[in-house]
């Protein structure tokens, strides 16, 4: 991670852009949509064909502003597209996200192969605007759509031996070019405690800015955690399995002195080769103030019993 610093020189013009630009635009679509004007002045680029309906508001991300959806889903981390920021969204173009299954196996009463409706289709879809604070010291903050974990799971019927939940992004070269370059061990893996899956932060993203899942971001269906660096939020998932012992996890086994297993955004515990004391934010542009980076990113409140007794000023 962090392979290479970006240059001012390679800075994507759409970070440079003004926010208010992109502002202006939606307001100018909304207004335009009130008016009753939106007829006359959609153009086949703006039709919003992948619409989520029924998707609940709910509390969370009160006193958050969205980053530019432009930036949310063309500056990415997601190397089986390769390992430039801009790379996913052209390489993911044409990934085929649908028909998708997502295997449920390990300690659950229900194990099998769900096809994705069948896995989402029971449940409300719900938005959560929640903060994204990357290993590499920047954020964003993202109106994700999706379902709580712990609802998924309470599905499957977990067994008093799980312990963890792991994860599995689609192992498939053909579609994901970056695989077939040997940055990690693919598949993508990644896992969570059980107590850290069943928290009610933990989402199962299937959208955002009610939108389904772009391919960059993860379609169909990705994790959320929203109080852990964000390479643990693995994105394409196609293997969800309960396990009693904890699983591997891609980083963490590529570099274990550098990414944890817990990987909880902690300020004042540093990454050895940078500070994780501050934070870039996407979507200010590259060389305005950097903000002062959270513990548990903001989510101590809700999340911080997880961990006690446990010394947070050692690195997991
Ligand atoms: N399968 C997979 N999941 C992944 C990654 C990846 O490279 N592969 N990158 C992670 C990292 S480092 C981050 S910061 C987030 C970025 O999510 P976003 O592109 O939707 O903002 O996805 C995470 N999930
Ligand atoms: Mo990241």
């Amino acid at each position: 991670m962090l392979i290479k610093q970006k240059k001012s020189s390679d800075i994507a013009s759409s970070e440079i852009t003004s926010k208010s630009v992109f502002m202006n635009r939606r307001h100018f679509i909304q207004a335009a949509a009130a008016s009753g004007l939106i007829g006359s002045i959609m153009t086949p680029d703006m039709a919003d064909a992948s619409a989520l309906s029924g998707v609940g508001k709910t509390p969370y991300g009160k006193g958050l502003t969205p980053t530019d959806q432009k930036l949310v889903t063309s500056y990415n981390n997601f190397y089986e597209f390769g390992t430039s920021k801009d790379d996913p969204v052209d390489a993911a173009r044409e990934f085929k996200a649908k028909p998708w299954k997502v295997t449920i196996d390990g300690e659950v009463g229900k194990p099998g192969d769900y096809n994705f409706e069948d896995l989402v289709s029971p449940h409300k879809l719900q938005e959560r605007i929640y903060r994204l604070r990357c290993v590499e010291a920047w954020s964003m903050v993202v109106p994700w759509v999706g379902i709580p974990l712990a609802d998924m799971l309470a599905r499957v019927e977990p067994t008093s031996k799980a312990k963890y939940v792991a994860f599995e992004t689609l192992h498939d070269p053909e579609q994901m070019p970056g695989q077939h370059r040997r940055v990690l061990k693919w598949p993508y893996v990644e896992g969570l405690r059980m107590d850290e899956a069943m928290n009610p932060l933990t989402l199962m993203a299937v959208g955002l800015y009610g939108e389904e899942l772009p391919n960059q971001n993860g379609a169909p269906i990705r994790l959320v955690v929203p109080w852990k660096y964000g390479f643990k939020s693995i994105k394409s998932i196609v293997r969800i399995s309960l396990t009693e012992k904890m699983p591997p996890t891609s980083w963490n086994r590529s570099a274990a002195r550098e990414y944890g297993f817990y990987a909880n955004v902690n300020p004042e515990v540093s990454h050895p080769r940078w500070s994780q004391a501050k934070e870039r934010i996407i979507g200010e542009g590259y060389f305005s103030a950097k903000k002062e980076t959270l513990m548990f990113n903001g989510y101590s409140e809700e999340v911080a019993g997880l961990y006690t007794g446990m010394d947070l000023s050692k690195y997991y």
